[in-house]
């Protein structure tokens, strides 16, 4: 069982069913498997994704979608160009960003605006909120096409984010492992899986000390969608 894979690895259990606690060095992990109830969950996905061929799925192609099995009505996805050692790639995965009208963000140095919430991804964002009693007011979806698509090593800390960022971070789809490691030797700390329908909750100072990858997983040939709730609370630029 998943969970007990878990309570081996130092984690503890909190008071809700499926739900678990990783004290560190500095800040600390909450995890909740099953977060929507299934029905909420299935609900999710199909209000967010469909079958049909439509203008935007021609646009993905494009940018080299690999799998046909996943189409979006609604989210806006684009595919980032990032700068690794001096040389521009395409991001390896597709990402879109939503948030309270007006909210702004600096990524892939473009400023985006928000201009409202999807509607469905605004309900689990109330029930995150609920739950943590933490206010949300962007987020940032991650597609992972499939184990090739990865996300590098990093922190959720930029100035925009305030002093300890808390960060709650939803996954759909593939499970995939998601890394930690100490910024201060960059050795690996630990890592574990992130099951479908998980909600990850990244609490107290470990931005500044840790940092968190998903690596590739070769093997693996489903989608999994990871939409990561933040609260901008200043502009940076
Ligand atoms: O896909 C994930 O679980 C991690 C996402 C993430 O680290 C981020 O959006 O900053």
């Amino acid at each position: 069982m998943i969970e007990q894979q878990f309570l081996l690895e130092g984690w503890q259990k909190q008071g809700r069913n499926d739900s678990l606690c990783l004290l560190l060095e500095h800040g600390s992990l909450e995890l909740y498997l099953n977060f929507l109830p299934d029905d909420a969950a299935e609900n999710y996905i199909s209000k967010i994704t469909s079958n049909r061929e439509e203008l935007s799925w021609s646009m993905l192609q494009k940018v080299g979608l690999r799998t046909k099995k996943l189409t979006f009505t609604t989210v806006d996805w684009i595919q980032e160009r990032v700068r690794v050692f001096g040389k521009w790639h395409n991001a390896p995965r597709l990402t879109a960003w939503e948030g309270d009208v007006g909210i702004c963000y600096k990524y892939s140095g473009v400023i985006h605006t928000a201009g409202g919430w999807h509607e469905e991804t605004n309900k689990i964002r109330e029930r995150i909120s609920k739950l943590t009693k933490l206010p949300f007011n962007s987020v940032l979806y991650n597609w992972y096409r499939d184990g090739i698509d990865t996300m590098g090593w990093h922190s959720d800390d930029e100035k925009e984010l305030g002093e300890n960022p808390q960060i709650a971070s939803y996954s759909f789809g593939a499970s995939r492992t998601i890394k930690f490691r100490l910024r201060k030797n960059n050795k690996i700390g630990f890592s574990f899986q992130l099951p479908s329908n998980s909600l990850l909750i990244m609490k107290g100072s470990i931005q500044h000390h840790w940092q968190h990858a998903i690596p590739k997983r070769l093997t693996e040939r489903h989608p999994r969608i990871n939409l990561t709730f933040r609260n901008i609370i200043q502009a940076s630029y």
